[in-house]
Protein backbone atom coordinates (compact mmCIF):
# COMPACT_ATOMS: atom_id res chain seq x y z
CA UNK A 1 0.00 0.00 0.00
CA UNK A 2 1.16 3.35 -1.02
CA UNK A 3 -0.76 5.83 0.96
CA UNK A 4 -2.23 4.92 4.09
CA UNK A 5 -5.89 6.21 4.42
CA UNK A 6 -6.06 10.29 4.72
CA UNK A 7 -7.85 10.96 7.99
CA UNK A 8 -10.40 13.59 8.59
CA UNK A 9 -8.13 14.52 11.13
CA UNK A 10 -5.58 15.07 8.40
CA UNK A 11 -7.56 16.69 5.98
CA UNK A 12 -8.47 19.56 8.96
CA UNK A 13 -4.79 20.38 9.78
CA UNK A 14 -3.56 20.56 6.16
CA UNK A 15 -6.21 23.40 5.40
CA UNK A 16 -5.58 25.20 8.62
CA UNK A 17 -2.04 25.20 7.31
CA UNK A 18 -2.90 26.14 3.95
CA UNK A 19 -5.70 28.51 5.23
CA UNK A 20 -2.13 30.28 7.62
CA UNK A 21 0.59 30.02 5.41
CA UNK A 22 -2.10 31.62 2.67
CA UNK A 23 -2.96 34.44 4.96
CA UNK A 24 0.87 35.03 5.67
CA UNK A 25 1.64 34.88 2.05
CA UNK A 26 -1.25 37.41 1.35
CA UNK A 27 -0.11 40.04 3.76
CA UNK A 28 3.61 40.06 2.67
CA UNK A 29 2.66 40.78 -1.05
CA UNK A 30 0.21 43.41 0.34
CA UNK A 31 3.02 44.96 2.62
CA UNK A 32 5.51 44.75 -0.68
CA UNK A 33 3.21 46.17 -3.06
CA UNK A 34 1.92 49.00 -0.90
CA UNK A 35 5.87 49.87 -0.11
CA UNK A 36 7.22 49.91 -3.77
CA UNK A 37 3.96 52.74 -4.54
CA UNK A 38 4.25 54.78 -1.49
CA UNK A 39 5.91 58.01 -1.07
CA UNK A 40 9.47 56.67 -0.90
CA UNK A 41 11.04 59.60 0.58
CA UNK A 42 13.33 59.92 3.35
CA UNK A 43 11.52 59.34 6.38
CA UNK A 44 12.24 58.39 9.81
CA UNK A 45 12.10 54.62 10.33
CA UNK A 46 11.76 54.07 6.25
CA UNK A 47 12.74 50.55 5.17
CA UNK A 48 12.70 50.89 1.38
CA UNK A 49 15.77 52.13 -1.28
CA UNK A 50 15.34 56.22 -1.15
CA UNK A 51 13.27 57.99 -3.55
CA UNK A 52 14.99 58.08 -6.94
CA UNK A 53 15.72 61.64 -8.63
CA UNK A 54 17.73 60.36 -11.51
CA UNK A 55 17.51 57.68 -14.37
CA UNK A 56 20.13 55.24 -13.04
CA UNK A 57 18.04 55.46 -9.39
CA UNK A 58 14.89 54.97 -11.64
CA UNK A 59 16.94 51.65 -13.15
CA UNK A 60 18.19 50.53 -9.89
CA UNK A 61 14.81 50.78 -8.95
CA UNK A 62 13.16 48.87 -11.49
CA UNK A 63 16.27 45.90 -11.04
CA UNK A 64 15.98 45.59 -7.25
CA UNK A 65 11.66 45.11 -7.98
CA UNK A 66 12.70 42.56 -10.66
CA UNK A 67 15.00 40.41 -8.39
CA UNK A 68 12.49 40.94 -5.97
CA UNK A 69 9.70 38.75 -8.06
CA UNK A 70 12.69 36.26 -8.98
CA UNK A 71 13.66 35.82 -5.27
CA UNK A 72 9.99 35.49 -3.99
CA UNK A 73 9.19 32.94 -6.94
CA UNK A 74 11.83 30.97 -5.71
CA UNK A 75 11.11 30.70 -2.12
CA UNK A 76 7.58 30.04 -2.88
CA UNK A 77 8.39 26.70 -5.30
CA UNK A 78 11.28 25.46 -3.07
CA UNK A 79 8.67 25.95 0.36
CA UNK A 80 5.89 24.50 -1.79
CA UNK A 81 7.94 21.32 -2.81
CA UNK A 82 9.26 21.00 1.29
CA UNK A 83 5.71 21.34 2.41
CA UNK A 84 4.78 18.58 0.08
CA UNK A 85 7.42 16.19 0.94
CA UNK A 86 6.88 16.37 4.68
CA UNK A 87 3.35 16.10 4.55
CA UNK A 88 2.99 13.29 1.83
CA UNK A 89 6.24 11.73 2.07
CA UNK A 90 7.28 11.40 5.79
CA UNK A 91 7.53 7.99 7.98
CA UNK A 92 3.86 7.84 8.56
CA UNK A 93 2.21 8.77 5.26
CA UNK A 94 4.56 6.86 3.13
CA UNK A 95 6.73 4.24 5.41
CA UNK A 96 8.06 2.14 2.17
CA UNK A 97 10.08 4.99 0.97
CA UNK A 98 10.65 4.72 -3.31
CA UNK A 99 14.49 3.42 -3.79
CA UNK A 100 14.47 5.63 -6.88
CA UNK A 101 18.24 7.17 -7.08
CA UNK A 102 18.15 8.74 -9.99
CA UNK A 103 16.09 10.68 -12.29
CA UNK A 104 17.46 11.55 -16.05
CA UNK A 105 14.61 14.58 -16.77
CA UNK A 106 14.67 15.72 -12.97
CA UNK A 107 18.21 16.34 -12.88
CA UNK A 108 18.56 18.26 -16.35
CA UNK A 109 15.90 20.31 -15.06
CA UNK A 110 17.24 21.32 -11.64
CA UNK A 111 20.70 22.14 -13.16
CA UNK A 112 19.76 24.14 -16.24
CA UNK A 113 16.76 25.94 -14.49
CA UNK A 114 19.42 28.12 -12.39
CA UNK A 115 21.28 28.80 -14.91
CA UNK A 116 18.42 30.07 -17.06
CA UNK A 117 17.33 31.90 -14.20
CA UNK A 118 21.36 33.18 -13.81
CA UNK A 119 21.26 34.52 -17.36
CA UNK A 120 18.08 36.01 -16.89
CA UNK A 121 19.68 38.01 -14.74
CA UNK A 122 22.86 38.76 -15.78
CA UNK A 123 21.49 40.24 -18.61
CA UNK A 124 19.74 43.31 -17.21
CA UNK A 125 22.18 43.78 -14.62
CA UNK A 126 25.28 44.05 -17.05
CA UNK A 127 23.50 46.46 -19.12
CA UNK A 128 22.86 48.69 -15.82
CA UNK A 129 26.30 48.83 -14.92
CA UNK A 130 26.94 50.02 -18.47
CA UNK A 131 24.30 52.36 -18.48
CA UNK A 132 25.90 53.81 -14.75
CA UNK A 133 29.40 53.98 -16.53
CA UNK A 134 29.46 57.29 -18.13
CA UNK A 135 27.39 59.88 -20.31
CA UNK A 136 27.56 60.11 -23.99
CA UNK A 137 27.87 63.94 -23.26
CA UNK A 138 28.23 65.63 -20.73
CA UNK A 139 27.00 68.97 -20.54
CA UNK A 140 29.44 69.85 -17.10
CA UNK A 141 32.15 68.33 -14.92
CA UNK A 142 32.00 67.94 -11.29
CA UNK A 143 35.22 66.35 -9.80
CA UNK A 144 34.80 65.20 -6.68
CA UNK A 145 37.95 64.60 -4.12
CA UNK A 146 37.53 62.90 -0.42
CA UNK A 147 39.57 64.09 2.29
CA UNK A 148 40.29 63.29 5.87
CA UNK A 149 37.48 64.23 6.76
CA UNK A 150 35.51 66.29 4.17
CA UNK A 151 34.59 66.56 1.00
CA UNK A 152 36.36 69.12 -1.64
CA UNK A 153 34.99 70.06 -4.79
CA UNK A 154 35.79 71.08 -8.22
CA UNK A 155 33.84 73.00 -11.18
CA UNK A 156 35.86 72.26 -14.22
CA UNK A 157 35.59 75.30 -16.52
CA UNK A 158 34.93 74.24 -20.06
CA UNK A 159 36.17 77.68 -21.30
CA UNK A 160 39.23 79.54 -20.38
CA UNK A 161 37.16 80.49 -17.20
CA UNK A 162 38.99 79.32 -13.93
CA UNK A 163 37.84 76.27 -12.25
CA UNK A 164 35.58 77.15 -8.95
CA UNK A 165 36.76 74.45 -6.01
CA UNK A 166 36.05 74.26 -2.26
CA UNK A 167 35.24 72.50 0.74
CA UNK A 168 31.74 71.19 2.45
CA UNK A 169 32.72 70.08 6.22
CA UNK A 170 30.43 69.00 8.27
CA UNK A 171 27.72 71.09 10.61
CA UNK A 172 28.83 69.74 13.63
CA UNK A 173 26.32 69.02 16.27
CA UNK A 174 26.32 71.80 18.76
CA UNK A 175 25.83 74.23 15.78
CA UNK A 176 22.83 72.45 13.92
CA UNK A 177 19.96 74.62 13.07
CA UNK A 178 16.34 72.41 12.58
CA UNK A 179 14.57 75.51 11.79
CA UNK A 180 17.03 75.96 8.75
CA UNK A 181 16.12 72.60 8.00
CA UNK A 182 19.46 71.20 8.75
CA UNK A 183 20.33 67.55 9.75
CA UNK A 184 22.44 65.95 12.22
CA UNK A 185 25.43 64.16 10.26
CA UNK A 186 24.01 65.23 6.70
CA UNK A 187 24.07 68.88 7.02
CA UNK A 188 27.33 70.46 5.71
CA UNK A 189 28.78 74.02 5.68
CA UNK A 190 28.77 74.30 1.93
CA UNK A 191 27.08 72.58 -0.83
CA UNK A 192 27.57 70.57 -3.92
CA UNK A 193 25.03 72.72 -6.09
CA UNK A 194 24.09 71.29 -9.14
CA UNK A 195 21.36 71.91 -11.89
CA UNK A 196 18.47 69.58 -12.75
CA UNK A 197 17.72 68.20 -16.06
CA UNK A 198 21.74 68.99 -17.13
CA UNK A 199 23.97 65.27 -17.59
CA UNK A 200 26.83 65.80 -14.98
CA UNK A 201 29.81 63.79 -15.42
CA UNK A 202 31.22 63.09 -11.82
CA UNK A 203 34.98 62.35 -11.46
CA UNK A 204 35.66 60.77 -8.02
CA UNK A 205 39.16 60.78 -6.43
CA UNK A 206 40.64 61.13 -3.27
CA UNK A 207 43.63 63.64 -1.73
CA UNK A 208 47.17 62.38 -3.40
CA UNK A 209 48.24 61.40 0.50
CA UNK A 210 44.70 60.94 1.63
CA UNK A 211 43.22 57.47 2.29
CA UNK A 212 40.37 55.30 0.32
CA UNK A 213 36.37 56.96 0.51
CA UNK A 214 33.86 56.46 -1.56
CA UNK A 215 31.09 58.98 -2.44
CA UNK A 216 27.47 57.83 -2.10
CA UNK A 217 24.11 59.40 -3.06
CA UNK A 218 21.60 56.84 -2.64
CA UNK A 219 19.05 58.78 -4.85
CA UNK A 220 21.61 59.36 -7.52
CA UNK A 221 22.13 55.66 -7.71
CA UNK A 222 26.09 56.61 -6.87
CA UNK A 223 27.98 54.70 -5.00
CA UNK A 224 32.14 55.31 -6.31
CA UNK A 225 35.19 54.67 -4.50
CA UNK A 226 37.42 57.49 -4.22
CA UNK A 227 41.02 55.81 -4.79
CA UNK A 228 44.25 58.11 -4.15
CA UNK A 229 45.89 58.54 -7.56
CA UNK A 230 42.80 57.51 -9.39
CA UNK A 231 40.21 59.49 -10.95
CA UNK A 232 36.74 57.17 -11.29
CA UNK A 233 33.87 58.48 -12.98
CA UNK A 234 30.25 58.31 -13.25
CA UNK A 235 27.07 60.93 -13.96
CA UNK A 236 24.10 62.15 -12.99
CA UNK A 237 20.80 63.95 -14.62
CA UNK A 238 18.93 65.17 -11.32
CA UNK A 239 14.95 64.95 -12.30
CA UNK A 240 13.86 66.91 -9.23
CA UNK A 241 14.59 69.65 -7.35
CA UNK A 242 15.65 69.99 -3.72
CA UNK A 243 18.60 68.41 -1.04
CA UNK A 244 20.11 65.33 -1.40
CA UNK A 245 21.99 63.85 1.54
CA UNK A 246 24.96 61.13 1.22
CA UNK A 247 27.63 59.91 3.53
CA UNK A 248 31.03 58.76 2.85
CA UNK A 249 30.77 54.94 2.10
CA UNK A 250 34.40 53.27 2.30
CA UNK A 251 35.68 52.80 6.32
CA UNK A 252 38.37 55.72 6.11
CA UNK A 253 39.18 56.36 9.70
CA UNK A 254 38.70 58.35 12.80
CA UNK A 255 36.40 60.92 10.78
CA UNK A 256 34.37 58.31 8.80
CA UNK A 257 30.73 58.83 10.12
CA UNK A 258 31.77 62.68 10.08
CA UNK A 259 32.08 63.32 6.03
CA UNK A 260 28.51 63.42 4.54
CA UNK A 261 28.00 65.39 1.42
CA UNK A 262 24.69 67.75 0.67
CA UNK A 263 23.79 68.37 -2.49
CA UNK A 264 21.39 71.02 -3.49
CA UNK A 265 19.46 70.70 -6.89
CA UNK A 266 18.17 73.97 -8.61
CA UNK A 267 17.16 75.13 -11.82
CA UNK A 268 19.61 76.10 -14.85
CA UNK A 269 19.06 79.47 -14.27
CA UNK A 270 19.40 79.68 -10.10
CA UNK A 271 22.12 77.40 -10.82
CA UNK A 272 24.03 79.74 -13.21
CA UNK A 273 23.70 82.79 -10.70
CA UNK A 274 24.75 80.71 -8.02
CA UNK A 275 28.16 80.04 -9.87
CA UNK A 276 28.71 83.92 -10.86
CA UNK A 277 28.22 84.23 -6.69
CA UNK A 278 30.25 81.74 -5.83
CA UNK A 279 33.45 82.46 -8.26
CA UNK A 280 32.81 85.97 -6.11
CA UNK A 281 32.90 84.78 -2.75
CA UNK A 282 28.97 83.66 -1.64
CA UNK A 283 29.72 79.43 -1.82
CA UNK A 284 27.29 78.82 1.31
CA UNK A 285 23.68 77.95 -0.56
CA UNK A 286 21.94 79.66 2.19
CA UNK A 287 23.82 82.82 2.04
CA UNK A 288 23.35 82.80 -1.60
CA UNK A 289 19.77 81.78 -1.44
CA UNK A 290 18.87 84.80 0.78
CA UNK A 291 20.41 87.26 -1.58
CA UNK A 292 18.52 85.89 -4.71
CA UNK A 293 15.53 85.66 -3.65
CA UNK A 294 15.31 89.16 -1.99
CA UNK A 295 16.67 90.15 -6.14
CA UNK A 296 14.15 87.99 -7.46
CA UNK A 297 11.39 89.84 -5.22
CA UNK A 298 12.16 93.15 -6.40
CU1 LIG B 1 35.76 58.72 3.96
Amino acid sequence: MLYKPVTSATIKMNRLFNLVFGAILVAGLVLISQHSFANMGMEPWGIDLQHSASPIKDRIHDFHTLLLWVISAIVVLVMVLMLVIMVRFNAKANPTPSKTTHNFLLEVIWTALPVVILIAIAIPSIQLLYYEDRTIDADMTIKVEGRQWYWNYTYLSDEEGEDLQFDAYLIPEKDIDTSKGQMRLLSTDNQLVLPIDTDIEILVTAGAEDVLHSYAMPAFGIKMDAVPGRMNHTWVRISKEGRYYGQCSELCGQGHAYMPSEVVAVSKEEYAAWLDAAKNGTVAYDEFKAGYDLANAQ
